[in-house]
């Protein structure tokens, strides 16, 4: 398959791993826009959002376990950080493999542009 996050899973493209576990990856963003820019992916390919189902569920919820890991790492858990996952063209999602962006390291503004 086609996918550049699954040519990282299979560490065929090279990363900056910051977490690994069975099931997830957590890498250094190619294009970082605050000081710690994460993503974090399950290692199974899922487009996005739009493609969960049911039995992603158990799957997604271990993935999201990994962004307060990260945030114990990083020393960022009591001053804050922003988890996103941009889903099709109006959120300009440019990777269709699904991924959650770990954000932290600055003061942020709401709402996102
Ligand atoms: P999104 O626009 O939400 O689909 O985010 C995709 C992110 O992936 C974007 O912030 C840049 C990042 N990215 C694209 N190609 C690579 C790559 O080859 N390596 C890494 N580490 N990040 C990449």
């Amino acid at each position: 398959m086609d996918c550049l996050f699954c040519k990282i899973v299979n560490k065929t493209l090279p990363c900056q791993i910051v977490y690994e576990d069975e099931h997830t990856l957590a890498f250094n963003d190619i294009q970082p826009v605050a000081p710690q820019h994460v993503l974090i992916i399950p290692k199974k390919h899922i487009a996005s959002l739009n493609d969960i189902t049911e039995e992603h569920a158990l799957l997604l919820g271990q993935t999201l376990l990994v962004p307060k890991l990260l945030a114990k790492q990083f020393d960022v858990a009591e001053r804050g950080y922003r988890l996103i996952s941009n889903c099709g063209p109006d959120a300009h999602q440019s990777v269709f493999h699904i991924h959650f962006h770990f954000i932290a390291g600055r003061q942020m503004s709401w709402p996102p542009g």
